[in-house]
This record gives C-alpha cells, sequence and structure tokens, in this order.
C-alpha cells in the first residue's frame, strides 16, 4: 500500500530545525515543567475528555493556545487539578506535534475544514452492505481522505446477513484495498470481532461512514465499553445519527486505540488538491500516463476512456472519479 506525505497541521509547523531523535521538540515553558502528558479521548461541549495515566482528566483549552484546537487522538500537556475527581477542571496548555491530521469539509464547497481525529495510522471506511444501501462514491471519497492524510485505509463491510458482499470486495479488493466483512451475529458470536481485531491491532483506527451503517455496533463488540446503538429509519433508511462526538476507546488488549465518530451524510474534500486525488484511484492511475500534461481527466483527450474501454478498470470507477472531481468546483448531491 502506499503512503503518502503527512499532512500536519498548519498549525504545527513551529518544529525546530534542529530535532533531538525522533523526539518532536516543543516549545518548553519552564512555568509548564510539571504539565502532564495526557491523550484526548473525546470532545464534549467545549471540554476535552483526557486520558492521564489510567484518570479521565476533565480539561479545557488554556488561554495561550488561542485558536489553535485539540481534537480526539490529539496528545496535550495538561497542568492544574489532575486528580480526575468530579467538577475539577485542568487546562491544557500544549497540542503536540501530529503524526496525522484527518480533515473534511461538510461540503466540498464549504470553506470551513474541521480536523476530524489527530494521530490515526488507520481509516476504516464503514459501508453497510444494505439498510443503508452502500454508496460507492462515499468509499471513494473516504480514499481520497485517507491517502491525502497518509492514514492505511481498511474497508469495513457490515451487514452481511442482509446483503452479499462479494461485489464491492472484488471491485476495491482488485485494486489493493484490505477489507473485512462482518455481521452483527458475527461479530457476537462468530469470529468477527477478532478478525476486525487483527487489523486494529497496535494502531489507532478511526470509523467512518454514515449514519447506521453500524460504526458503534461494531465498536462496541471490539471493546469492552458500550456505547448506544441507534435504528435505521424504515422510511429514509438513514440512521438518526445516534452517535453525536468522536470517542476515543482502548482495544482490550491493551495495545490500539478506535475512535468510533459521528456519521456524516458526505465527506467534502475541498480542501484536498485536485492533483491529488488521483492517487486514491489506484486501478485507474497507471491509466494517466497518456493523458495531456495537466488533463483535468474530464477533457476530450484524456486518456481514461480508453483505459476503461480496453477493460483496465470498472468504468464506474472513472464515473467516481469524475464526478468527484467535478463537485470540488460546484456543488452537487452526492
Ligand atoms: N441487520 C443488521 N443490523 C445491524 C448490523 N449492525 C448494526 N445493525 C443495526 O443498525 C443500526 C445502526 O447501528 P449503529 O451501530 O448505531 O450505527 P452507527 O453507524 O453507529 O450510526 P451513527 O452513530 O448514527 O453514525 C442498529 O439498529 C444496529 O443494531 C448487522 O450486522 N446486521
Ligand atoms: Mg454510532
Ligand atoms: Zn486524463
Amino acid at each position: 500500500m502506499r503512503r503518502y506525505g503527512k499532512n500536519p497541521d498548519e498549525d504545527d509547523v513551529r518544529v525546530r530545525p534542529n530535532r533531538k531523535g525522533n523526539r518532536p521538540r516543543t516549545t518548553i515553558r519552564p512555568k509548564h515543567e510539571d504539565a502532564a502528558e495526557g491523550f484526548v479521548l473525546t470532545v464534549d461541549r467545549g471540554r476535552l475528555h483526557v486520558l492521564i495515566e489510567d484518570r479521565t482528566v476533565v480539561a479545557m483549552k488554556a488561554r495561550e493556545l488561542g485558536r489553535k484546537s485539540a481534537v480526539v487522538g490529539d496528545r496535550v500537556a495538561v497542568v492544574g487539578d489532575l486528580s480526575g475527581a468530579k467538577d475539577t477542571l485542568a487546562r491544557i496548555v500544549r497540542v503536540e506535534e501530529r503524526s496525522s491530521v484527518l480533515r473534511r469539509t461538510a461540503d466540498d464547497d464549504d470553506p470551513y475544514e474541521r480536523v476530524v481525529v489527530a494521530n490515526a495510522d488507520q481509516l476504516a471506511i464503514v459501508t453497510a452492505l444494505a439498510d443503508p444501501e452502500p454508496r460507492p462514491r462515499l468509499i471513494d471519497r473516504c480514499l481520497v481522505a485517507a491517502f491525502d492524510a497518509g492514514l492505511e485505509p481498511l474497508l469495513v463491510l457490515t451487514k452481511s446477513d442482509l446483503a452479499p458482499a462479494e461485489k464491492l470486495m472484488e471491485s476495491y479488493g482488485s485494486f489493493g484495498i484490505r477489507y473485512v466483512v462482518t455481521s452483527r451475529e458475527e461479530l457476537t458470536e462468530g469470529d468477527a470481532a477478532d478478525r476486525v481485531r487483527e487489523k486494529l491491532e497496535g494502531r489507532i483506527t478511526a470509523f467512518v461512514g454514515h449514519s447506521g451503517v453500524g460504526k458503534t455496533t461494531l465498536v462496541n463488540a471490539l471493546v469492552e465499553r458500550q456505547r448506544a446503538t441507534g435504528h435505521v429509519n424504515a422510511v429514509t433508511g438513514r440512521g438518526r445519527h445516534t452517535t453525536t462526538s468522536a470517542l476515543a476507546l482502548p482495544l482490550p488488549t491493551g495495545s490500539g486505540w478506535v475512535i468510533d465518530t459521528p456519521g456524516v451524510r458526505s465527506f467534502g474534500l475541498n480542501h484536498i488538491d485536485p492533483s491529488r486525488v488521483i492517487h486514491a484511484f489506484p486501478d485507474l492511475e497507471p491509466g494517466t500516463e497518456g493523458c495531456p500534461r495537466a488533463c483535468s481527466h474530464d477533457e476530450p483527450d484524456c486518456a481514461l476512456d480508453a483505459w476503461v474501454t480496453d477493460g483496465h478498470a470498472d468504468p464506474q470507477r472513472l464515473y467516481s472519479l469524475r464526478r468527484l472531481l467535478s463537485t470540488r468546483e460546484r456543488r452537487e448531491g452526492d
């Protein structure tokens, strides 16, 4: 699997040139020498829940952080009351350098990008095989986001009790995307939880997907702590956005984290340079060799039409690529 350049947050560029070893140098202020290292588990109405050793401490951003925000997965320095006792509030004085940043915009024309998760190394793209229907274009968008952020994608196909997985498995598996197929029953009674856990061990994995695809059901089967799951609306086929905030949970083996996130309607990619989008289409990328310079891949001389006609890739994928590139320019329903 190819990995692409890390895309660190802009406000992390204050890295000193003479770094010692691999340890990121951060601004050391004498008054925060006693700060504790923590890991952000969730953010709830401006309050951050930070894991410090084995306690969860509720903290707020210190004023000196300015507009810089901490998100789930961030490693932070915390001062103040670190007891974790009820009604105490500690302060986050520093956000450490991030190894990865997963971002999205609400829509492609939304200039406001949000950081979804920091420091993840894997993106689990959760898609139900039915109820709600799979939407390959959302998978493709998540793949673009994963490649751009340097996260390894893992396709998780849920609800295999409702519909067969072969078609999606074949198309995404054929160009090297790893996948697992699960169902609620197999997760609780079969070996699906173990098969999924195997792919998560030792990593920080963010779970993304539409509302109602079964992200929380899956995460609950993998960890010890339980979160509420929802119902898929019988009329619209959409879930009701049961999960409203991202939450990091440790795998029971003690190595690795899973991050459950709220369902998304779309995965806006306004922040990604169009020339990078093609990297998430490894089945099409080699076909662009015959393209004119700076090809938009949506023009008469584009070599991808012949690439698909000659049977090198599924025409649906070219459609998906073109649709993705064009919706980045003008608004269109997905
Ligand atoms: N038939 C079937 N239903 C499932 C399966 N997995 C989950 N469900 C059901 O799908 C519904 C939605 O599951 P959730 O886990 O809440 O979905 P989610 O992706 O977390 O949804 P949001 O939190 O809204 O983003 C629940 O009623 C689950 O019981 C499955 O394998 N098969
Ligand atoms: Mg959920
Ligand atoms: Zn082209």
